[in-house]
């Protein structure tokens, strides 16, 4: 699918017009539709086959033709155009916390600075201090804004590589025997380096020659008999193997990492006499296991672990103590507590949001728009709110297929008080309470104030971090998690891809405090309901069992649990 390449090129068309400082229309239409294709679920070259490209949220006929164009010539001749007026290397400055598009004009006309290294120049001989807008507090934002950006360059989101990785195993598949993904994307981390793909096949060769001629590949880095490394046209590498099929236990273990959770296995191979590597499991010469890995695990005396837990976090103590927990598995997920409607800012009605979750196999979702006082995002007042409940109650009357609750992601205010008036907190099946605003004003006292509500049964994305663009409020956790336990208030893991908060160790603290965890995905359109599955990953991470998550539990507790 070509979705993913589209929306890069929108997203970077939208940061140079701001930089250029176009009319902000403009450069939103090109974010938005953005979004829009990377939530998409359906294949573009589908759509524009059937011309149905405007019937995309976001997709006006400007946008349409540049998704054609794309799609017959495999380039967007305007990207061209402003790309060769503004260098990659520039404008990807913009992606450093801090450094807006009036901070790069500045750096450009003040200092003709074309690259990183020319910012930090700048910041340690202290020139950029005392500028116009660069106090000494700014330059030190923007100073922790590189350190961040340096820490998560060239890696991409989970939620952005999964994607890919499917189109890569659909090509790929009718080639191959086996095929897994291995690395950090096996494990699931929130973000990974690269792709890596496991395959057994007959003729290695082969297998190797097509994948580095596919579609998406940009440049091919490195190629041999049994192995390939490639850039992909969007940035990412990929680095597939062809292993026999006697050792694809082995290599899928290995290779799966992460490397210090090899190290403690081979140092467990050691001690009972054996040897581990990428062939297999070895009693001096004699192979003992390598097929698949439970036997490898087994013949060290260990139950299965499954990917996600090996970090060396302590999984290989717990699988010798027999104590690993029972991971939670997606099947058990029964419903979406967060999802937007059109009655704020998400693209779709209720029913389409309904039948949608039902044909992703929930049986109850939350509809949880934003409340009032959050107007860039639709907030909805008391009035909208009653409107929206009724045609709630209409649709729960005429479809029992999937029940929805009527929710609300209430504002957390400055005072800690909550958007609405309890009265109507009280009328809602479900309470979501969130900080979208002032973030450095007291969050954990507000957070506290919310909690002791009664009315409140989940703090959204507790922490505020953006993966890819911010680190999150500053706030005590642990006073966060000892108050949640107290107050029963279930805290959130936000599964939408860049959010995914609370992130795994986050979610595990929160289960030793004896809190409950409940995966929203945050949908504003269809496509985004899939994410609930980031949600599930990150729960997994976080050693999280069927219990612990408030979205394996029927209808009936959830609403019980309520205001007790
Ligand atoms: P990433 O790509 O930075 O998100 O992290 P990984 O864990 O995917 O690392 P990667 O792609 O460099 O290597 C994939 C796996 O291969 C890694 O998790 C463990 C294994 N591996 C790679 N190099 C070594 C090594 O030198 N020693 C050991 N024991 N394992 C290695
Ligand atoms: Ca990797
Ligand atoms: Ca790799």
């Amino acid at each position: 699918m070509k979705n993913q390449e589209i929306a890069e090129i929108f997203e970077k068309i939208g940061d140079i017009l701001e930089f250029k400082g176009e009319n902000p229309f403009k450069i939103n239409a090109y974010r938005r539709a953005s979004q829009s294709l990377r939530d998409l679920s359906v294949d573009l070259e589908k759509i524009a086959g059937e011309r149905k490209l405007r019937g995309i949220p976001g997709v006006g006929e400007g946008i349409a033709q540049k998704i054609e164009e794309y799609l017959k010539t495999g380039r967007i001749k305007k990207y061209e155009e402003i790309k060769k007026e503004f260098p990659e290397e520039i404008i990807s400055l913009l992606k450093i916390p801090g450094v807006g598009p009036k901070t790069l004009s500045l750096l450009d006309q003040k200092f003709k600075i074309k690259n990183l290294a020319g910012l930090e120049k700048v910041i340690e001989n202290k020139s950029l201090t005392g500028l116009p807008g660069m106090g000494e507090k700014k330059v030190k934002n923007i100073k922790k804004g590189i350190e961040f950006f340096e820490k998560k360059k060239g890696r991409t989101l989970l939620g952005v590589a999964l994607p890919l990785l499917d189109e890569i195993i659909d090509l790929l598949k009718p080639k191959v025997e086996k095929i897994s993904s291995a690395g950090s994307l096996r494990r699931m981390k929130e973000d990974i380096g690269d792709i890596d793909i496991l395959t057994t096949a007959k003729n290695s060769r082969k297998v190797i020659d097509y994948f580095i001629s596919l579609p998406f590949v940009e440049r091919i880095l490195a190629r041999g008999e049994t192995k390939a490394s490639i850039i992909s046209k969007k940035g990412i590498q990929i680095d597939l193997r062809v292993v026999p099929s006697d050792s694809y236990g082995a290599a899928l273990q290995y290779f799966t990492g992460s490397k210090s959770h090899n190290i403690k296995l081979r140092s467990i191979a050691k001690e009972k006499g054996m040897k581990i590597n990428e062939y297999g499991l070895f009693k001096g010469t004699r192979k003992i296991a390598g097929k698949n890995e439970e036997e490898i695990y087994q013949a060290l005396g260990l139950p299965y672990i499954p990917p996600e837990l090996r970090e060396d976090q302590g999984e290989i103590e717990a699988a010798r103590e027999k104590t690993l927990p029972s991971l939670v598995k997606f099947d058990e997920i029964k419903g979406d507590f967060h999802i937007h409607s059109e009655y704020s800012d998400g693209e779709d009605s209720i029913r389409m949001i309904a039948e949608t979750a039902g044909s992703l196999g929930l049986s109850y979702l939350a509809i949880c728009d934003h409340s009032q006082s959050v107007k860039y995002a639709g907030g909805l007042s008391i009035k909208d709110v009653l409107k929206r409940n009724e045609e709630i109650d209409y649709l729960n009357k005429k479809s029992k297929r999937v029940k929805i609750l009527k929710g609300m992601e209430v504002d957390i205010l400055a005072d800690g008080t909550l958007d609405y008036p309890d009265a109507l907190l009280r009328e809602l099946d479900l309470v979501i309470a969130a900080i979208h605003q002032g973030f450095r004003k007291n969050v954990t006292g507000r957070m506290r104030k919310a909690m002791q509500n009664p009315n409140v049964d989940i703090i959204a994305h507790p922490t505020g971090r953006l993966i890819s663009k911010r680190e999150g409020y500053r706030l005590d956790l642990d006073k966060i998690f000892e108050i949640a336990a107290e107050t029963d208030t279930a805290l959130e893991i936000n599964a939408c891809y860049d959010r995914l908060d609370l992130n795994d160790n986050n979610s595990r603290r929160a289960k030793d405090f004896g809190v409950k965890l409940a995966i929203g995905s945050d949908s504003h359109s269809l496509g985004m309901l899939k994410y609930l599955k980031l949600g599930v990953a990150v729960a997994r991470r976080g050693w999280l069992e069927k219990k612990d998550v408030l979205n394996t539990y029927p209808l009936t507790k959830i609403l019980k649990r309520k205001n007790v």
